[in-house]
């Protein structure tokens, strides 16, 4: 059985995370990763407020697991969102694109734990500093908003730079991946791309396809002349962002372009000019599965994995 601190702190069988994906995660998906023994977080991307408060109330009638919500730190309402779910009260807060430190203090008031994505050993150091419980260290091969760093390089480094329990994100789909990120000092792992093409997502099926067609190198950064660097499948829309930067347009060009496509490709599925944030671990993903079956096949592989490498010392 693989068992880390994070699971005591948590409250979780297994040491696995579904990342928090807006328009992605809803309470289906989190509430099913939960109750086969993961965290499942719900992406509350640019939700209303009053529609995530229903998402956590649908999600605590289908598991009696612990649950966590994804908060956009950037987000213009994020008070507004930090607000409903201190209100509605989860067990646990991931935070990305931001910095979570003004907030920390009223969710562990609340009793809520709080795990920030952070993209470098700097940010790990600040979050630490003011409270954070755990980090998820994310590279750069994750799929939506990313930092430069890949996972490789950046989850010992950040294991070396706090004392809080290390998540590593980035590039894992199966047990490999598991094992290698206990051996660069993570406590746990984070998945998205591989939680996308699941029975229990409800994306459109079409961008599960494209998940599942994908192969190494069919995806590509846009934005990153905006500050926010998206990791996408290669399609139309992207080839537009990247004709952006060509020619060097400003800020707002990306925002209009980029208006309501995460949307599309969830809803519409629209693969031509929807926003397909995929990891570049899509490639590795063959088929779709339930969230039951991707926990139980990596938890008994990667058992399976080490116990057997083990032997391989004399
Ligand atoms: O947040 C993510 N991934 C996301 S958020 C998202 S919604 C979105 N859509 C369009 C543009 C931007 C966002 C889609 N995917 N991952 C976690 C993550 N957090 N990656 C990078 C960061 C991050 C960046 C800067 C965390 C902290 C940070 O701090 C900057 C500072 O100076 O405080």
């Amino acid at each position: 059985m693989i068992k880390s601190p994070i699971c005591d702190m948590l409250g979780i069988k297994y040491p696995i995370f579904q990342g928090g994906m807006a328009w992605a995660s809803n309470y289906e998906l989190a509430s099913a990763v939960s109750n086969a023994g993961g965290l499942g977080i719900i992406g509350a991307g640019q939700m209303p407020p009053e529609l995530l408060v229903q998402e956590i109330r649908k999600a605590k009638e289908n598991t009696d697991k612990p649950f966590g919500v994804n908060l956009i730190i950037y987000l213009t309402y994020i008070e507004e969102l930090v607000d409903a779910v201190i209100r509605e009260g989860v067990q646990v807060v991931t935070t990305g694109a931001g910095n979570a430190g003004p907030y920390i203090k009223r969710f562990h008031d609340a009793g809520i734990k709080v795990i920030p994505v952070i993209p470098s050993s700097a940010l790990a150091k600040r979050v630490e500093k003011a409270g954070a419980d755990a980090v998820i260290a994310e590279g750069t091969e994750s799929g939506g908003h990313i930092g430069e760093i890949t996972t490789m390089a950046i989850v010992p480094q950040v294991a070396d730079a706090v004392g809080i329990p290390v998540i590593a994100a980035g590039g894992i789909a199966d047990y490999r991946g598991f094992a290698a990120a206990l051996c660069l000092g993570a406590s746990g792992i984070q998945m998205g791309t591989r939680f996308l093409a699941t029975k229990e997502c409800h994306v459109h099926q079409n961008w599960k396809d494209m998940v599942v067609k994908a192969s190494d190198r069919d995806t590509v950064v846009t934005g990153r002349p905006t500050g926010h660097p998206v990791r996408v499948l290669k399609n139309r829309l992207a080839k537009m962002f990247l004709e952006l930067e060509e020619k060097c347009a400003p800020v707002a060009e990306y925002e209009k372009l980029g208006t309501g496509k995460l949307k599309a490709a969830s809803v519409d599925g629209d693969v031509e000019m929807g926003s397909l944030m995929s990891g570049q671990i899509a490639g590795l993903i063959k088929e779709e599965k339930t969230a039951k079956e991707i926990i139980e096949e990596i938890v008994s592989q990667t058992e399976d994995f080490i116990k057997n490498t083990a032997k391989f010392i004399k």
